[in-house]
């Protein structure tokens, strides 16, 4: 691993951890330019190291359960000829997100914990050119055989786990892949090649879903019966739910986290700030929910949960299936001295947050998925 990599293509980071590398969004760029995250920004989340793969050599080999097994070289994937090419916003999340917020009631004691303590920046939105996973399976490979069920992706990356090295291997279900654009082979970001950290040449965009299923320097990919037999797909990004108890918190009782949940943040002010005002209070953050739900209606209490605002619709950025919607409200505010401040968010299919985050805490401190709060001294 490299620090010229970072150095060339981060720009002001906040870091969790040099190795892996793993960079976080500062909130004064999360908002972006309104839409999407630039690159430079984007937050980093790595297993192992950083792969330096020459794009003209580069080639990605599908075989498993498919008619006809496939090496495709990026040329190949690129020739519009060959494939219809799809251009889809998307934002990604990594279900570490928010995840201080739950170390905060009781760290637990899983090795994400150790790995990525992210605050609210682990996620990020941008506009990725490739072709749909489903559209070369049919063209190139003459599609999958019926017993697929899962597509398996190998990353060229490595990581040591309990003394062993592996290959960072995860998968989506098929019936996820078949769906058109819900699955993409990426080479571009936000109009520019994929950057190195972000996986280059090529990776996955499974969308909705949890990033860890988004795999980077993707060379290899099996159409299996079951799910990747990859330690990240089985033994890691599990849902332990907080009344099993520790001593069950094992991988058996566990389920595997798929599409992230409806969740939102507030980014600016940050928490602790002092703000003189007079009557109205600007706040600004972001709101995103999964597995194809959008958000639908955003709402900010100045007082902890009782009161509860919705921020206008022309407040909120457009509706999109794939990606986050930016919000910014001035809040009405009457109170002086310490108050507290929480959004919560409703999605299409009308989910909403939990209150608190006790309520959605989980043993490996996954998807904290509860209304953000943060406190500000109001001075009217
Ligand atoms: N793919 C590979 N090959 N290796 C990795 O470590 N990390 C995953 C996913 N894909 C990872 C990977 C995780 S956990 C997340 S959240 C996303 O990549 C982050 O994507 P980004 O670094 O482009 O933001
Ligand atoms: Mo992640």
């Amino acid at each position: 691993f490299s620090w010229e990599i970072v150095q060339k293509e981060k720009h002001d980071m906040l870091h969790v951890l040099d190795f892996p590398y793993n960079g976080e969004t500062r909130p004064e760029h999360l908002l972006g330019d309104g839409k999407v995250t630039q690159n430079r920004h984007h937050f980093v989340r790595n297993h192992g190291g950083v792969p330096d793969i020459d794009p003209d050599v580069f080639e990605l080999e599908i075989g498993g359960l498919v008619k006809n097994p496939v090496k495709l070289s990026l040329r190949d994937l690129q020739d519009p000829s060959l494939f219809p090419q799809a251009e889809v916003t998307v934002t990604l999340q990594c279900s570490g997100t928010r995840r201080r917020e739950q170390i905060n009631v009781y760290p637990g004691d899983g090795d994400e914990l150790i790995n990525a303590p992210w605050g609210e920046g682990a996620i990020g939105t941008a506009v990725y050119r490739g072709v749909p996973l489903k559209k070369v399976l049919k063209r190139a490979c003459g599609g999958v055989l019926p017993e697929c069920k899962h597509l398996e992706f190998i990353g060229a990356d490595t990581y040591f786990k309990k003394g062993e090295v592996y290959n960072y291997a995860v998968s989506a279900p098929w019936r996820k892949v078949r769906a058109n654009e819900e699955v993409l082979l990426a080479w571009e970001m936000n109009g520019e090649p994929l950057p190195k950290l972000h996986g280059a040449p090529l990776r996955v965009v499974v969308t909705g879903y949890i990033g860890a299923r988004s795999c980077k320097w993707v060379y290899r990919i099996n159409a299996l019966s079951e799910p990747s037999f990859g330690p990240v797909q089985r033994q890691e990004y599990l849902y332990y739910s907080q009344q099993i108890g520790k001593q069950n918190a094992l991988v058996s009782n566990g389920f595997s986290i798929q599409a992230m949940p409806v969740s939102s943040a507030i980014m600016k002010p940050s928490d602790g700030q002092v703000i003189i005002h007079d009557g109205k209070i600007n706040l600004q953050g972001w709101a995103y929910s999964g597995g194809g739900n959008w958000v639908e209606r955003v709402e900010i209490s100045p007082d902890g949960g009782h009161v509860w605002y919705a921020v206008p619709p022309e407040n909120l950025t457009k509706k999109h299936y794939h990606a986050w919607r930016l919000w910014n409200y001035d809040v009405p505010v009457d109170a002086e001295g310490w108050l507290e401040f929480c959004v919560r968010t409703w999605d299409s299919s009308n989910n909403t947050e939990p209150t608190y985050v006790r309520s959605a805490w989980n043993w490996d401190l996954h998807v904290t998925s509860s209304c953000h709060r943060i406190k500000l001294y109001s001075v009217n």
